[in-house]
């Protein structure tokens, strides 16, 4: 990111001032992308980011259209260098011949992916992705290389394409601040223009809002994403190498029926979650044997205690009594209703120990009251606490930060409720439609004649509905 904002501030892409836009508006940042046209290396190198995100994105697509002007070299480069068949959008239709507006072949019915040098409104993408739709080509996503944030992502996506950004504006700022190319005055005068041009895209009247429709990073690439909590990280990347997703809610009463199911089933799973208080025959020592089979079969172990008491308390809840659960569980859950404080007071003790917490955004039970306002309460919360908050207990996605994670209990692989409020979802539900990373999973396994194979069986369908929601084909 430094270097590709000090190269582009270098040739004069981006420039600091005041400049009149043509629709009269007077900017306080011009991007003009053309310039790195003339200069090789760069533009390979941009060629190279962009190939790269579509990449990391998982995208499948037959062929690449670059957005008139400055796209077209870079498409160029991508079809060479990766030998991908190009397609190329013309401005005006020929007034002799064919009049065609795609040059190349086109198969109907292919996927085309657009690349694009800069997105403000995003009306250009949609302008060639039109062009290529009534050609019959499908365009269901575009690659930038710089998303200026004033809608361009939304209003794509509104039109069934998802955008994704090799970088955004903000950050390109940002880094030229630190690098000291940029005065800190002038960042908030272009945040601040950024802010106050936002386009909205236009309402559609009587139709439904197109569901959303990108396609997402897979966890390998989410570990890697700047600014994730290094226990976050470590989970996603176990997750990737076990193929794993699933967490047993070890919801037994005896210390050694919970040893056994952690041997047994450890390398089955990425998540132990315990209720460390119902067992009958709590001793430290079980602990330790816990913790050994956790670091032996690469599994993180989460005390499901919600936490919901001032921050005074929770510290001591945490830290100390019987259970002492700051020192063995990498991952705790809290309620948000005491207000930040209860965050707070878990971080002071969690925090140096690089420990995590996982907000209740929602529960799974009958008539929960944590919805609406209460969910985003929570996720305000966590990103204000994103160095303790590794994530939140959800139905469903709450927020659209690929940082965090997001744990969904209520699961079972029949649909239906257990009496008591319990309300269970499909692990292809809660995974592939709602958008959640991490099945929670306790009488669904429990309850079977062999827990291993249901584990497995378990492990499998969420697996294979993470694959289905990146847009991998189901493999093992
Ligand atoms: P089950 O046997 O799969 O229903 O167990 C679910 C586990 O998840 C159980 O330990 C609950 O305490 C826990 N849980 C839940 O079911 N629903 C919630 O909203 C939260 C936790 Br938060």
């Amino acid at each position: 990111m430094e270097r590709l904002a000090c190269e582009l501030h270098g040739v004069q892409a981006l420039r600091f001032g005041d400049f009149v836009l043509k629709s009269g508006l007077v900017s306080p940042v011009y991007v003009d992308l053309r310039a790195i046209v003339s200069h090789p290396a760069l533009l390979t190198k941009v060629a190279d980011l962009l190939f790269q995100t579509a990449k990391d994105a998982a995208i499948k697509y037959d062929s690449v259209c670059g957005v008139p002007y400055t796209a077209l070299p870079l498409a160029t480069i991508i079809c060479s260098a990766n030998q991908i068949p190009m397609l190329i959008r013309r401005k005006e239709a020929k007034d002799y011949g064919t009049k065609r507006l795609v040059e190349g072949t086109i198969n109907s019915g292919e996927t085309c992916l657009i690349i694009e040098d800069v997105v403000t409104t995003g009306s250009s993408v949609l302008e060639t992705a039109e062009v290529l739709r009534k050609e019959g080509l499908k365009v269901t996503d575009a690659i930038v290389l710089l998303d200026r944030e004033q809608g361009g992502k939304a209003m794509l996506e509104k039109h069934g394409i998802c955008l994704h950004s090799v970088c955004t504006l903000s950050k390109i700022l940002k880094s030229l601040e630190q690098q000291k190319k940029v005065a800190p005055e002038m960042v908030i005068r272009v945040e601040k223009f950024i802010q106050e041009n936002v386009i909205k895209p236009p309402e559609q009247n009587g139709t439904a809002p197109t569901k959303h429709i990108c396609k997402e990073m897979s966890f390998g690439t989410r570990a890697e994403l700047p600014g994730i909590h290094p226990l976050a990280a470590q989970l996603l990347r176990l997750m990737e190498k076990k193929q794993s997703n699933l967490c047993l809610s070890a919801d037994v009463t005896n210390s050694k029926e919970l040893l056994q199911l952690a041997a047994s089933l450890g390398p089955t799973i990425c998540v132990l979650k315990t209720h460390i208080d119902i067992l009958d025959d709590f001793t430290p020592e079980v602990i330790q044997d816990l913790r050994m089979l956790a670091d032996e079969h690469e599994f993180l172990i989460f005390e499901d205690r919600k936490f919901a008491d001032i921050g005074n308390t929770v510290k001591h809840q945490y830290e100390g009594g019987v259970f002492k659960i700051a020192s063995w569980s990498d991952i705790v859950n809290a309620h948000v209703v005491p207000g930040p404080g209860v965050v707070k007071g878990l971080k002071e003790v969690g925090h140096p120990l690089q420990r995590g917490c996982l907000l209740i955004g929602e529960m799974s039970s009958e008539g929960s009251l944590a919805t609406g306002d209460y969910t985003k309460a929570a996720v305000k919360m966590a990103e204000e606490h994103s160095d303790f908050v590794v994530g939140f207990i959800s139905g469903s996605r709450v927020s659209d930060k690929p940082e965090f994670l997001y744990l969904t209990p209520g699961v079972q692989l029949q649909a239906g409720g257990d009496g008591l409020g319990q309300k269970y979802l499909s692990p292809q539900e809660v995974i592939a439609n709602r958008g959640s990373d991490i099945i929670i999973v306790g009488r669904g396994i429990l309850s079977a004649a062999n827990r291993q194979e249901e584990a497995e069986a378990y492990r499998k369908t969420a697996w294979e509905s993470y694959l289905q929601r990146i847009g991998v084909g189901a493999s093992n």
